[in-house]
């Protein structure tokens, strides 16, 4: 009875409707069929539970899993290692060598800082509405894709121990700490609704950060894309993620602008671009050619950080925005004309793919363009005026240099085939110098190949970046730092945490920073990758980058080495 009830009121309705077409128009309107299978899509609600169940599937949690007050930091933990450094001929006790070059100093306002980024440290995927990132899918969904198969569900569950975290580097003495904002705690599904309790959780980080007098630094995004966007169109390929973008950097400036300055908006998108084409079967299908997807992809950034930018500074002019770029010194393999090329190549398609456009001319650097124009729109003026000038300081992350050399074939071999395994770049790089015998420094650890030691290249490449970029505010590098190698392999306690390598690099690299300054190159803060070890992303837990070690079954830090090594520097060089 109700059944028949119901249809004849949807045969009245539907009767109802189609009384007010006209018979011409009536027969101009073809029935509903369509053919080919990419004609026909699905429009169905799934709730946030149902979507994480349908794309992710069970995730893991930590026992942990309420906000944890700090505990008071054990002063025995504070006292510093055994030096590394003595003098010739020590007599008696044993003291470090602290030989100061009196004509080096960083400016009394240099921020020194560590950094971590959202999914790499979290944990709680699940936790108070988060929604599913591509991460949460390639780490849980695409095999091998993480090449342990771990995932961020638990990380260093600093979504429950930021406090901790904070007391921690601040009981240390450090400045500063960058962390990235995870976009679908904030909104679940990208766009849309706003989830209040992420907002009350990263308010609260950043209270902390003061509360400890820790200048906090933020990322917008950090490669932890909401799954929505990337399902429903393509994600940083879609030209609409530009429109969600800044609707979600507008909620993160009107809330926080108050009590952050120090702002980035997107985190190395030639990395994240240089992910796409992301693997085949687990997010929408594209049709824009391989190697073209990642320059799509970097389009939307320009747009999309250009737009952040601009609503950051209509919140509050006085605030610092800038992009986070990487790169690394590139020094020319031979002094021969091809090579000298190559440089340039690797200079235009690495820091100036993203830094043309913002500190120059709103626009590609020259090698770059001829190869996008072929198949990307040209900015138009409006928007290379829009673009131009949308980054206050260049901040880098500069890890490492490498030699740069033409492909064996020649570049013009390259450039004009496009199944080239250079193309588009074409040009080659190498660690190895002098007959391939050396390499240009101490290697990291195995799983960072692209990973050396090679300080002694940083202040030629500060210098690069201030005369080539121009940077009003300054050059930061905004992430340094090395797999001390074969870390993971250490099993005991004392031996994790004495990390030479690592402590050198910082040594090594910060005195070169203190040789630019004295060489005028404006040089204002830097952040060590990382507060802690954390999930290397592809490589998994097993490479570690951190100043403290991460215990992952009890999540207990300490303090490495190499934590007391970066703040010694600033200790012994910062301006009283
Ligand atoms: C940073 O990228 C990231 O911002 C950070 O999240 C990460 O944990 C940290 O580095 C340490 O890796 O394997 O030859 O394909 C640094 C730049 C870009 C360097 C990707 C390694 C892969 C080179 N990284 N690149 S390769």
């Amino acid at each position: 009875m109700a059944v028949t009830l119901l249809t004849l009121l949807l045969f009245a309705g539907a009767r109802s409707v189609s009384c007010q077409y006209n018979a011409s128009t009536a027969i101009a309107t073809p029935s509903k069929t369509t053919s080919g299978s990419s004609a026909f899509v699905t429009n169905f609600e799934l709730s946030l539970d149902d979507y994480w169940d349908l794309f992710v599937g069970p995730v893991s949690t930590f026992s942990i899993n309420t906000t944890v007050e700090p505990t008071p930091i054990p002063s025995s933990s504070l006292i510093p290692p055994p030096p590394l450094y003595y003098p010739s001929f020590p007599i008696g006790q044993q003291v470090p060598l602290q030989a100061k070059n009196e004509s080096w100093s960083f400016p009394k306002d240099f921020w020194y800082g560590v950094a971590g980024a959202a999914y790499q440290i979290e944990g709680a995927v699940k936790a108070e509405g988060r929604g599913p990132s591509i991460w949460d899918v390639l780490s849980h969904r695409v095999p091998s894709y993480v090449i342990t198969n771990e995932t961020g569900d638990v990380a260093d569950n600093n979504y429950y121990q930021y406090k901790e975290d904070i007391a921690r580097i601040a009981a240390l003495g450090i400045k500063a700490y960058s962390f990235s904002l995870s976009w679908s705690r904030i909104l679940p599904f990208g766009s849309g609704q706003v989830n209040e309790e992420a907002l009350r959780h990263y308010d609260d980080v950043i209270d902390t950060c003061l509360q400890y007098n820790i200048i906090p630094q933020v990322t917008l995004y950090h490669w932890d894309l909401p799954l929505y966007l990337q399902n429903s169109y393509g994600g940083w390929l879609g030209s609409e993620i530009v429109d969600d973008f800044t609707a979600y950097a507008e909620i993160v400036f009107n809330r926080w602008a108050s009590k952050v300055h120090h702002w980035f908006t997107i985190n190395e998108p030639i990395v994240f671009c240089g992910f796409y084409p992301l693997p085949v079967g687990f997010f929408k299908n594209t049709t824009i050619p391989p190697k073209q997807q990642p320059y799509v992809c970097g389009h939307n950034v320009l747009l999309a950080h250009a737009n952040a930018y601009h609503v950051a500074k209509s919140v509050n002019s006085s605030l610092s925005v800038s992009f986070k770029t990487n790169g690394g010194y590139k020094i020319q393999r031979t002094n021969s004309s091809a090579d000298a090329q190559a440089v340039q190549r690797a200079w235009d398609f690495q820091e100036g793919w993203f830094a043309n456009p913002t500190f120059i001319n709103g626009d590609y650097p020259p090698l770059l363009k001829d190869y996008v124009s072929t198949f990307l729109p040209n900015f138009t003026e409006e928007q290379k005026a829009h673009i131009n000038g949308t980054a206050d300081i260049f901040a880098h992350d500069a890890y490492t240099s490498d030699f740069i050399m033409a492909p064996d074939s020649g570049i013009d071999a390259c450039t004009s085939n496009s199944s080239h395994s250079l193309y588009p770049q074409c040009y080659n790089t190498t660690k190895l110098y002098a007959n391939n015998y050396w390499a240009i420094g101490p290697a990291g650890d195995p799983g960072t190949p692209w990973l050396n030691k090679a300080t002694d290249w940083v202040p030629a490449f500060l210098h690069y970046m201030q005369d080539t970029w121009k940077p009003k505010g300054g050059i930061a590098i905004t992430e340094f730092g090395i797999s001390e190698p074969y870390e993971e392999l250490r099993k005991d306690l004392a031996s994790i945490l004495i990390d030479p390598i690592r402590s050198s690099y910082y040594h090594d690299y910060l005195q070169a920073i203190l040789i630019a300054l004295s060489e005028g190159v404006n040089v204002v803060g830097t952040l060590a990758w990382s507060i802690y070890d954390n999930l290397e992303w592809t490589s998994g837990y097993g490479v570690k980058f951190g100043i403290q070690y991460v215990n992952l079954t009890t999540q207990e830090r300490y303090f490495k080495a190499s934590a007391f090594e970066y703040v010694n520097v600033f200790n012994v060089y910062l301006e009283k």
